[in-house]
């Protein structure tokens, strides 16, 4: 051994000894002596998984935004990935989680569960990024719900458009096995941030798919519909808003939730009762219970109504959706018309609960469609769709501008347009279904000497339970599928039914109600229910005998009968038209089966109750407030109470 190379070694080894005994005391993770020396830690300062095995690359990423905040992003990187295209979500529900359902050396495993498409993931080959909202989780920065774009209510010069710019611009040129293509999907408030990526999109951005997306918080998703308070919002925003990691939780206090909120009074009452003041959003939905420029602005579906969407994108919509029915419809009747081309906006629609496409599609609590829906969806539909703009060199997909699944016959329908009826040559006709003497459903219009009027008493002191009680959250995905027959039982539910079909009637599109009533009150609320009542006893299927399902039903606020931004109060026992459209059906009703329309006036405790005496602001009504009603649904000629059906007229 020369001396040359024993110096060199020497040299080597000090260097070491520097590296291994000196930098970890300097070091600012260096751990604390151990308390024992004499038995110390077990578990070592730093510890690296060893994760050779895995199919995939797991990065945690800090991405700045234009204005220095960063947002935290966890990027998965199939290892055979080359040139391979980014499916993007951002979330406020946490990225951390949503990309580790399971421990697995796999993708599918720990993308398995929520706003994860895993099959057109992985098997696609996809590389999936989730982000940290701003404000929320591992992000920094402020939570806002929903934050508004840049304008009136939002003066800060960042918004979800913005940073979902920045984050792509990062994304194109930070991940170097991908093809500099990226997609956007979500579900829900995740749906939502989609539909903000089209307001100037990065050239990169190539596709987008809302699924559920929540539009529009007062006219019909989340937190209002026609101005009736959603109360499962007050949970929600507490959860959300009250810390950045979402880590205080609202907390039950009672097995039947219907006993909660009875207890509490109004809704404002209960988030008082509940802390809930210093949620900036709480505060923000007291001071707007009606459709004023707060929730105007904010609907997405008017501000892509502005100009043409620039990049493809596909609505999913879901016909039991419990939580966000309207905003899908509602983008695309908005976007549509400037889509001259017919090329950038798709439209799919399945027999889904709120998400429900992601999932298990084969059945709906007691319905069964006959496959699984959801998988057709995912495998057939978003597959081919999200290939053809993302991937380099794949086919075109045969997808047309609608997919709508039709209830009833359990067929899925290709449709040159929403609604269409069918592939070609059908109309669609505004049919006239009204409510008549004798508690009668029918085309036909009353006669003159009918009766003029049903009535029946509304007590907010004993609400009609929207669900069957004890009503706990646990099924709450399939609540707008339950058996209607114990509604239809009630004294304070007034119920109109047809004769039995002898042929399909199928409807397209979203039925109007068209209502004549009166209350004794000052105020009321108006629910309106489409059912198809299945017959006497079905074979195969003994719990569908009789059944009651739900095709479309909402409520509406009276007290924005005249304008949905000034409530005003209602002439006690004066007919008055209420006419508001309820959410989208595409249903055959079978021969067989009956057509049934109920009508009440509490929905509860999923809607706050209407006190039935004009206050001026709901979520502050005091118990004396609250008041039984006489309502009266008018059938006389002149007053015709009808619900108007887009009914489908095959050529
Ligand atoms: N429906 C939920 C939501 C969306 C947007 C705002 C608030 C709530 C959701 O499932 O994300």
């Amino acid at each position: 051994m020369n001396i040359d190379r024993i110096c060199t070694l020497t040299l080597f080894a000090l260097t070491l000894g520097v590296l291994l005994f000196v930098e970890p005391l300097t070091a600012q993770s260096a751990p604390p002596p151990a308390k024992y020396p004499g038995l110390p830690s077990e578990t070592p300062a730093k510890f690296t998984p060893a994760t050779d095995s895995f199919d995939y690359i797991k990065r945690d990423e800090m991405i700045p935004m234009r204005d220095g905040v960063k947002l935290h992003t966890v990027i998965l990187v199939p290892k055979v990935a080359k040139g391979a295209p980014i499916l993007l979500t951002r979330t406020p529900y946490n990225a951390t989680e949503l990309t580790s359902h399971t421990h697995s050396a796999h993708l599918g495993p720990i993308l398995n569960g929520y706003d994860n498409a895993t099959e057109v993931i992985v098997e696609g080959g996809y590389i999936r990024a989730v982000q940290d909202v701003r404000g929320k989780h591992g992000s920094e920065g402020d939570y806002v719900m929903n934050r508004p774009l840049h304008g009136p209510q939002n003066p800060t010069p960042v918004d979800h458009a913005t940073d979902t710019y920045d984050t792509i611009d990062w994304l194109v040129k930070n991940v170097p096995e991908t093809n500099g293509k990226v997609g956007i999907l979500g579900i829900s408030y995740d749906g939502f941030l989609p539909l903000m990526a089209l307001v100037n999109p990065h050239p990169a951005l190539k596709v987008s798919v809302p699924m559920n997306p929540m539009v529009d918080g007062w006219m019909g998703d989340d937190w209002f519909h026609n101005g009736a308070f959603r109360q499962p919002s007050l949970p929600y925003i507490y959860d959300q808003q009250a810390t950045r990691k979402s880590e205080a939780k609202w907390w039950t206090s009672h097995y039947d939730e219907y006993d909660m909120y009875m207890q509490a009074g109004s809704a404002g009452a209960l988030g008082q009762r509940r802390g809930l003041e210093p949620l900036g959003f709480w505060r923000k939905i007291l001071a707007h219970p009606g459709y004023d420029a707060f929730w105007r602005d904010q609907a997405m579906d008017r501000i892509l109504a502005a100009q043409p969407v620039q990049v493809p994108v596909m609505l999913v919509h879901s016909l039991w959706d419990q939580e966000d029915i309207y905003g899908d419809i509602a983008v695309y009747k908005a976007i549509k018309p400037k889509d001259t081309a017919n090329d950038k906006v798709f439209l799919v629609m399945g027999p889904w609960h709120h998400g429900q496409e992601i999932g298990d599609g084969s059945s709906l609590g007691a319905l069964k469609f006959g496959s699984d829906t959801g998988l057709y969806f995912r495998r057939e539909i978003l597959r081919p769709f999200l290939d053809q703009y993302l991937k380099d060199s794949a086919p075109k997909a045969d997808i047309p501008p609608v997919i709508a699944f039709e209830t009833g016959t359990n067929t899925w329908r290709r449709l040159p347009a929403w609604p269409a009826g069918c592939a070609s040559g059908c109309t669609i006709r505004p049919a006239p279904l009204y409510l008549s003497a004798g508690l009668k459903l029918g085309f036909a219009a009353p006669k003159s000497d009918d009766a003029a009027f049903d009535e029946y008493i509304s007590d907010p002191a004993k609400p009609v339970p929207y669900r069957a009680r004890p009503i706990d959250n646990g099924s709450w995905s399939r609540w707008l599928v339950d058996d209607q027959r114990e509604a239809s039982g009630r004294p304070d539910v007034v119920v109109f039914v047809s004769d039995v079909l002898n042929s399909p009637l199928k409807i397209s599109g979203q039925p109007i109600a068209n209502l004549i009533a009166s209350t004794s009150g000052t105020d009321s609320d108006w629910v309106v229910k489409l059912i198809d009542v299945y017959p006497d006893e079905v074979a195969g299927q003994a719990a569908l005998g009789g059944y009651q399902l739900m095709i479309s039903g909402d409520i509406f606020r009276g007290r924005y009968r005249e304008s949905l931004e000034t409530a005003k109060s209602i002439t006690p026992d004066k007919p008055l038209l209420y006419r508001f459209a309820l959410p989208t059906a595409n249903h055959v009703f079978l021969p067989g089966h009956r057509m049934m329309v109920q009508i009440q006036s509490t929905w509860f405790p999923l809607y706050d109750r209407n006190p039935q005496t004009f206050v001026d602001n709901i979520f502050w009504a005091k118990p004396e407030d609250y008041r039984k009603a006489v309502q009266r649904v008018y059938h006389a000629r002149g007053q015709v109470s009808f619900i108007e059906l887009p009914l489908v007229a095959t050529p």
